[in-house]
């Protein structure tokens, strides 16, 4: 980590929304996705005396299901809360007084952790270093996983995973809801006896569905993702109890402390790490260190992000304790086309490199930015003229 940070003043922050049409629509069991909807966020600064410019993703998605935050809402906040108070405190000191400063408003993580990855951004543009090596990542590539919505048919979802897997994919992630569930892991166990699987639930579940869980315990998954209710602990403490599959949870956990909670509960045994849902990026890095210091192995989720998040999360997979393969899936897996220069591929053996580049290590295509762009919004300051 860098120790001396020259001052960096705020001078414009603007929102975008942006809209990237989806290869093929994305179900879980909360519901169903064409399009990837997102707030951007571009962060105009003076870093000692320079120019420094940095992008941040929010992942807050078109309806409040998977968290309560959604982006109306998001987008009204940061607007009218969170960049003013950023950019009206006067010069910051270090990364850390971004959330120092928005610490007021409670909640809305998703709208902060996007603040704070664009200042990272251009912090770390201005002085040279990738998020990876700020963060203290450890590797250049990470092994890649995938997150296979629910299919209309068990065939068709079949059909999909298959590709992936001939792709390369290291993890297959089944989506899962009551009534598409033991049936779809038996038929993809029966065709994939080796490929390492898992479920992920999106909470869908109470704990009077045990007798269902003692049966996918026998399926040899990797983990059960995000089984129950996203406030309950104390229930997937009883759940984890019965199984010998790990439980890995998502929803559940908001903060480095939640994580601590979770893991001295026995509520999980494995945990997802997405930078969104626990407010940024160093909030994410805290979370892996809590987890390694418990000997918790953590992976890095996804939220069907753009390049600009994709190349965040891919920056956290390259920490040390970061041992399982992530939904950090190729740009392919979700899009046509992305909206930075140079979007992730999958290699053959199933691994991504690690951006290596400045700050987040990518750079946003402006041609393609303005082709998705649905709307646009000066939050502080006086706006930049940008292509
Ligand atoms: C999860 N993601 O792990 C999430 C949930 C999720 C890759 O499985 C639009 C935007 C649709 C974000 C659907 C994966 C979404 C979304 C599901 C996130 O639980
Ligand atoms: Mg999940």
């Amino acid at each position: 980590m860098m120790s001396e940070w020259a001052t960096l003043t705020v001078r414009s922050i603007e929102l975008r929304e942006v809209a990237l049409p989806l290869v093929c629509p994305f179900r879980t069991s909360f519901g169903e996705e064409r399009d990837k909807r997102a707030i951007l966020v571009r962060v105009d600064a003076e870093v000692g005396g320079r120019d420094a410019a940095g992008w941040g993703e929010c992942v807050a998605s078109s309806e409040p299901r998977y968290s309560e935050e959604w982006l109306e809402p998001a987008w009204l906040t940061l607007h009218r809360h969170l960049c003013p108070s950023l950019g009206e405190g006067g010069p910051l000191a270090s990364p850390d007084d971004v959330q120092e400063r928005l610490r007021w408003a409670r909640g809305h993580r998703m709208a902060k952790a996007a603040v704070e990855a664009a200042v990272l951004d251009a912090w770390l543009r201005s002085a040279g270093a990738s998020l990876a090596a700020h963060l203290g990542g450890v590797r250049d590539r990470i092994p890649c996983g995938v997150s296979v919505g629910i299919a209309p048919s068990v065939d068709a979802m079949l059909e999909e995973i298959q590709s992936y897997v001939r792709r390369g994919y290291l993890r297959v992630k089944l989506k899962i809801e009551p009534g598409r569930d033991l049936d779809v892991v038996r038929a993809v166990r029966r065709a994939l006896p080796d490929t390492p699987l898992s479920v992920d639930a999106n909470a869908a579940y109470s704990l009077s569905d045990i007798p269902l869980f003692e049966a996918l315990d026998e399926f040899g998954l990797v983990m059960i993702e995000q089984p129950l209710d996203h406030e309950d602990l104390a229930d997937h403490a009883r759940l984890q109890s019965r199984l010998s599959t790990p439980i890995c949870l998502d929803e559940s956990i908001r903060s480095a402390r939640d994580a601590a909670a979770a893991i001295d509960l026995g509520a999980c045994r494995v945990i997802n790490i997405k930078p969104g849902r626990v407010g940024g990026p160093l909030e994410a890095k805290r979370v892996h260190d809590v987890a390694l210091a418990r000997d918790v192995p953590v992976w890095i989720g996804g939220m069907l992000e753009t390049g600009i998040g994709r190349a965040v999360n891919l920056a956290l997979a390259a920490l040390p304790g970061v041992t399982m393969p992530g939904d950090t899936s190729a740009s392919d897996r979700y899009f046509e086309r992305d909206l930075v220069t140079a979007p992730f591929v999958l290699a053959d053996d199933g691994t991504m490199p690690v951006p290596q580049g400045p700050g987040i290590g990518v750079e946003v295509d402006p041609d393609r930015l303005e082709e998705v762009t649905q709307r646009r919004s000066v939050a502080f300051g006086e706006g930049v003229a940008v292509s």
